[in-house]
């Protein structure tokens, strides 16, 4: 795949002219960057943004080094997940990458992409690492590969002129999960959010100090790991502590059973990201 790509290559892959790409380029409406020569150059992954967002067809996609049959292969979900699972079992990083740019250029939207093809791929890989049928070298493998596919999709996803407001959050100390933090990250970008991600492993007071410095008018939480529960509802209660400002709580993950949730009513919790994408459209903007 390309990392970046010229005028002429995209005018040939979408069999339009040099002109009309180098106008969309010069209106902003593809991510451009200028070589010191004043060249424009565009990153693959904000063509295929543009591509998406205008729903043009990507006629000749080996122009732009994807498989001839990028954009072809009208997955069905679950075919698709049990595809990209296999891919990341066996380390194949560009039939993952094949399988995520399909699913992005065929307009599927991307809660969905994440919550029935991503998520239940790596859920499924647990299952098998827990009955010793895949090795540890494999899930972690899978785990880099996704993580460098969620960032390649977040560099696509810019932060708008005038966001909807500030997203911040991470996942609490002792739980070094990155993947579900990265995707709410990148859904809230998605919506138009500035985000902000703390990452993995934060104790509850420099939580709650990003919160009060930063203000957020959102701030999420991923939980996959506890440690011990009263220490952890001990430090959410700390976070929730009354602030002057407004903001939501949105928090998520495995380890958030029933029982743990009712002693959180501060929060909104969320099975998935496609209900992160509810309660966040009423919000900000
Ligand atoms: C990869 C992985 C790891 C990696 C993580 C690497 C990394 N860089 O992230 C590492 C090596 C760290 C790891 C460690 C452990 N792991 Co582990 N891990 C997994 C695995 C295979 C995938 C995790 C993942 O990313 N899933 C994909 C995400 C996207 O799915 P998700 O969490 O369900 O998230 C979705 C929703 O919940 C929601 N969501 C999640 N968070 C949030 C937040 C918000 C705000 C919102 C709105 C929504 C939301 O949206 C997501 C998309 O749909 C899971 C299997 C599984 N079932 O997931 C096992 C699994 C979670 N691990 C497990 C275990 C036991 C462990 C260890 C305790 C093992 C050990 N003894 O050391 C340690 C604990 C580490 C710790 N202290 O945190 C068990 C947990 C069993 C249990 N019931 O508690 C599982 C289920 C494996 C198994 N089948 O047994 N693990």
């Amino acid at each position: 795949m390309k990392a970046q790509v010229t005028p002429k290559q995209l005018a040939r892959a979408i069999q339009v002219s040099e002109s009309s790409i180098k106008r969309w380029c010069d209106q902003g409406s593809i991510m451009t960057v200028r070589t010191a020569g004043g060249h424009r150059r565009m990153a693959l992954a904000a063509v295929l943004h543009f591509l998406r967002e205008n729903r043009y067809e990507l006629v000749r996609p080996e122009v732009l080094g994807l498989p001839a049959t990028a954009g072809r292969t009208s997955w069905v979900l679950d075919r698709a997940q049990a595809a990209f699972r296999d891919a990341l079992l066996a380390g194949d990083e560009d039939q993952t990458r094949r399988i995520l740019f399909d699913l992005y250029l065929a307009s599927h939207h991307l809660t969905k992409i994440l919550d029935e093809v991503v998520a239940p791929a790596l859920h499924e890989i647990g299952e098998r690492w827990s009955c010793g049928e895949a090795a540890v070298y494999q899930e972690r493998r899978g785990c880099e590969i996704c993580l460098r596919l969620l960032h390649e999709l977040r560099t696509v996803t810019p932060v708008p002129s005038v966001p909807r407001g500030l997203a911040m959050g991470g996942t609490p100390e002792g739980d070094v999960y990155q993947i579900p933090n990265a995707m709410v990250e990148l859904v809230l970008r998605m919506q138009g959010w500035d985000t902000v991600s703390l990452g993995s492993g934060l104790p509850f007071d420099t939580l709650r100090a990003g919160l009060s410095t930063h203000r957020p008018q959102l701030f999420w939480l991923s939980v996959s790991h506890i440690r011990d529960e009263q220490a952890f509802l001990t430090g959410w209660n700390e976070l929730c502590a009354p602030v002057a400002f407004p903001v939501m709580f949105a928090t998520g993950g495995q380890a958030l059973r029933e029982p743990l949730r009712r002693q959180m009513p501060q929060a909104s919790f969320c099975r998935n990201l496609k209900e992160l994408d509810a309660i966040a459209q009423t919000l900000g903007g």
